[in-house]
């Protein structure tokens, strides 16, 4: 590398050899499969020499996918056959994995803003010292709090780990947090209430095993294609019932579609509750060994009777009815949730009343059952017990001194490094930069001026800071663009680590192509900034992935999530991920498992608890101005986010529209005298946007859905917040819809 690279000679002899490793070999292992790989007959040109299996990098279904490997770098990829989640099938994205590789917006070397407001190639080096420079000059004015991160669900966990102690135990940074409170918070507080920890306790046959499925505001269709594979190989002749206000795809597939207002699944589930204690259909001896609080829970939902349910919902009481009728007769019935309850001003008491109707049920810890929260991101899981945000790492409690003790001893530092206060959310940092409180900003792996809530107000507050630092794949996305400075990061296949998937798999990603430019692995790139602050001491230890993957192991040592059991990298290699817990000296004789089977939950007193809430009213209910509901979320199984990883793919490109659109019902369409494919034009109280109109019944009157994956999406929503998790509600703002075809309507 030094022969080609200038910069390099700048470093630290001591950094040299980090980068020496870093850019010296693809993963080690990969003539691991040279055997047979059951591909089939193949065009010489695309023959592969070698094959190894990695897990995706985009939806938390964590698929095992083939990667081709022809001269030292991948060219293509196919499904894992052997591997336990998708058994041999991908969605597009997974096919398309490497597409995003190889596109010329990429971030090949590091860029710094320069006096004329341009963005401007520099080396590594000057990034380094404009990055610490930048930084510990805000921190020594404003003091230490004064710099925060905002991380990401899509990185390795060893990344997201050392990034998390780089920050508060090396950095003296307090808050930080990631892209995981937009989509997973809810979930986490709802679980560590609930059942004492934040442990999603489902495996992936549970699909295939229930014989009632319950779906809550999730479009596994179209958001997790195997996951829904794996509902379709379910040969119980299930009953699959899905609550969501718009006839989705996955609704479509449904035997039940319950079509709720929006918002209104809490006052649903509760009067799902009422009629369950009425007729005594619950497992009351469950209850009463393993569960606290169910009594007063069923005091509480007396007033939930079906008239006022049927009333706020929109199901009517035969429906109602129907439903307990079928948690009833279900022997394995299992709730799933997604964004549609995450993503709300109630989402952590409407995904605990779901949690409530499996409990009072007995439906846990049972082979097809389950409370059971399906995560987004690649690696959400990963960055929920592992990023040192929310959780002190490894699921610990920075306000705990015991566990603050524990991992200093584990890291080998003084315990004085470890904050002794919990961060700021997202929305909270958000706020700080309004307030002048946070002045220097590090974005990683997360795209916010496209993605958070409130779009505009948040492009301003950006503008605000006094120091943007973006650490992305690619130069363009819209946060980048208003950086000072860029920090050129390698991408999944160009990096090792492992992830972890919604059913709590362990799973490894490889380097199977190298990075482009000077990119770099985030891992390398929190090494460096380490050296160059001046903490690099600290990480001694943190050589590589797979030596922090060890130190991993330590944190988690005597948790739930424990994983002291996996021995190395090449055992997940063996087994085709491993789920945690996995504690030392346990055989792991079956590579399938749910928690909560000796129905021990991690709360001191081994019980699960209810939680209730009255519910809440709408935050920003229609009016005469603005009489319609808009939801968001996401359009095609092609489209990821923000777009800057799936609109390379010119594969991809062919399978969604390329501009926005709104889908609109076509009797809400006729009164506002609205044709298929014309423009219209959307206002909120924050914002407007034009889009194309799609006519279809999918949504109900008086409600609107616009796909989360174009720029202007978030111009419109109202940034609102559950007040337990901090998640925005993002699905559900009124706005007003006009028609943008003016001769028509002249007619
Ligand atoms: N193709 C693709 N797959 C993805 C992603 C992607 O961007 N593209 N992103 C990944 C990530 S990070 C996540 S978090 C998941 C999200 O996965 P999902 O949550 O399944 O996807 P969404 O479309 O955001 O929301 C699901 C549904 O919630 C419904 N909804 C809205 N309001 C309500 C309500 O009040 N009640 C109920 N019951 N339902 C409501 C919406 O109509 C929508 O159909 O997908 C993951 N998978
Ligand atoms: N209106 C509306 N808005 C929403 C949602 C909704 O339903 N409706 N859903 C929300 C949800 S659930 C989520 S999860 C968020 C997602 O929002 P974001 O996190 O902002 O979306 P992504 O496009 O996934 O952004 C990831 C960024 O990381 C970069 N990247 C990818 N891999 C790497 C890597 O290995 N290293 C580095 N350094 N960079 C990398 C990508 O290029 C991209 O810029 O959006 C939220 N926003
Ligand atoms: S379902 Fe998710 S993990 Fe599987 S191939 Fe598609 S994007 Fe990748
Ligand atoms: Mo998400």
């Amino acid at each position: 590398m030094s022969k080609h690279v200038s910069w390099f000679e700048h470093i630290p002899h001591s950094l040299q050899s980090i980068m020496r490793q870093w850019n010296g070999h693809l993963t080690q292992e990969l003539h691991l499969q040279t055997g047979p790989h059951g591909l089939g007959k193949l065009p010489e040109r695309l023959m592969p020499e070698k094959v190894t299996t990695a897990v995706c990098g985009f939806c938390s279904t964590g698929c095992g996918l083939h990667l081709h490997l022809k001269e030292q770098s991948a060219i293509n990829t196919s499904p894992a056959a052997q591997y336990p989640v998708n058994l041999g099938k991908a969605c597009p994205k997974g096919w398309e994995a490497l597409s995003p590789l190889h596109s010329t917006d990429r971030a090949t070397t590091p860029y710094l803003r320069n006096e004329a407001g341009q963005l401007q190639a520099v080396e590594w080096d000057t990034a380094l010292k404009t990055f610490t420079q930048r930084f510990q000059d805000i921190q020594a004015r404003y003091g230490k709090e004064s710099v925060a991160f905002l991380s990401t669900g899509q990185m390795a966990t060893e990344e997201m780990a050392l990034l998390g102690a780089l920050t508060k135990f090396g950095m003296g940074i307090v808050h930080g947090d990631g892209n995981t409170r937009q989509c997973m918070a809810t979930a986490v507080v709802a679980y560590k209430q609930a059942f004492g920890f934040d442990a999603p306790p489902y495996t992936y046959q549970d699909f295939e095993a229930s014989d009632v499925l319950v779906f809550v505001g999730a479009n596994p269709c179209i958001a997790h294609p195997i996951m829904w594979e794996r509902v379709c190989m379910n040969r119980h002749n299930p009953k699959i019932i899905v609550v969501d206000p718009r006839r989705t795809e996955t609704a479509m597939y449904a035997t039940h579609h319950y079509a709720l207002n929006p918002k209104s699944d809490l006052m649903l589930f509760y009067g799902v509750a009422h009629l369950l204690f009425q007729y005594g259909w619950i497992d009351e001896h469950f209850l009463t060994q393993h569960a606290q609080g169910w009594e007063d829970f069923r005091t509480f939902v007396q007033a939930y009777s079906p008239d006022v349910v049927a009333q706020e919902t929109g199901i009517n009481m035969e429906q109602l009815q129907e439903f307990a009728e079928m948690i009833h007769h279900g022997k394995r019935v299992s709730f799933w949730w997604t964004m549609g309850v995450n993503q709300s001003h109630q989402g952590v008491r409407t995904a605990q009343a779901l949690i409530n109707l499996a409990l009072m049920t007995g439906n846990i810890g049972r082979v097809g059952t389950g409370a059971n929260s399906i995560t987004g991101q690649c690696n959400a899981m990963g960055s929920r017990l592992f990023s040192n945000t929310t959780n002190l790492l490894g699921g610990h409690d920075f306000l705990n001194p015991e566990h603050r003790r524990k991992i200093a001893n584990v890291l080998h530092i003084e315990e004085s490094h470890i904050p002794q206060a919990n961060s700021w959310s997202y929305d909270q940092i958000i706020e700080g930069i309004e307030l002048g409180k946070i002045r220097g900003l590090w974005v990683i792996a997360t795209n916010p001026a496209h993605s958070w809530i409130h779009q505009s107000q948040l492009s301003q507050l950006l503008n605000q800071l006094d120091f943007l630092v973006v650490q992305d794949m690619y130069h363009t996305t819209e946060t980048a663009e208003v950086a000072d400075l860029i920090l050129p990061a390698a991408g999944w296949g160009e990096k090792e680590g492992t992830f972890i998937n919604s059913e709590r798999r362990i799973g490894r990603i490889k380097k199977v192509s190298k990075a482009p430019g000077v990119a770099l692995a985030d891992f390398y790139i929190f090494k460096l900034i380490a050296e160059y602050w001046g903490c690099g001491h600290l990480f001694w230890e943190w050589e590589s992935p797979e030596a922090s993957f060890q130190i991993l192991k330590r944190l988690s040592k005597g948790q739930p999530c424990d994983i002291t059991g996996i021995k190395d990298y090449a055992m997940l290699d063996q087994y085709g991920g491993i789920q945690w817990p996995l504690p030392e000296g346990i055989v792991l004789d079956c590579n399938e498992r749910r928690l909560f089977e000796n129905k021990q939950f991690y709360h001191p007193d081994g019980k699960a608890r209810f939680w209730f809430d009255a519910p809440q009213p709408h935050p920003e209910p229609t009016d005469v101005e603005y009489p319609f509901l808009l939801l968001t979320g996401r359009g095609t199984s092609a489209q990821w986010h923000t777009q800057t990883r799936t609109q390379k793919s010119s594969v991809l490109r062919k399978l969604y529209p390329e501009d926005v659109y709104v889908e609109l019902n076509p009797e809400d369409a006729t009164a506002l005298n609205v044709q298929s494919n014309d423009t219209v034009r959307i206002t909120s109280r924050r914002g407007h946007l034009e889009a194309r109109a799609v006519l279809h019944a999918t949504v109900q009157r008086g409600q609107l859905f616009i796909p989360m994956h174009y720029p202007v999406t978030n111009q419109l929503t109202h940034p609102t917040f559950d007040p337990h998790s901090r998640q925005p509600a993002y699905k559900a703002c009124a706005v007003n819809v006009e028609s943008q075809v003016m001769e028509r309507r002249m007619q």
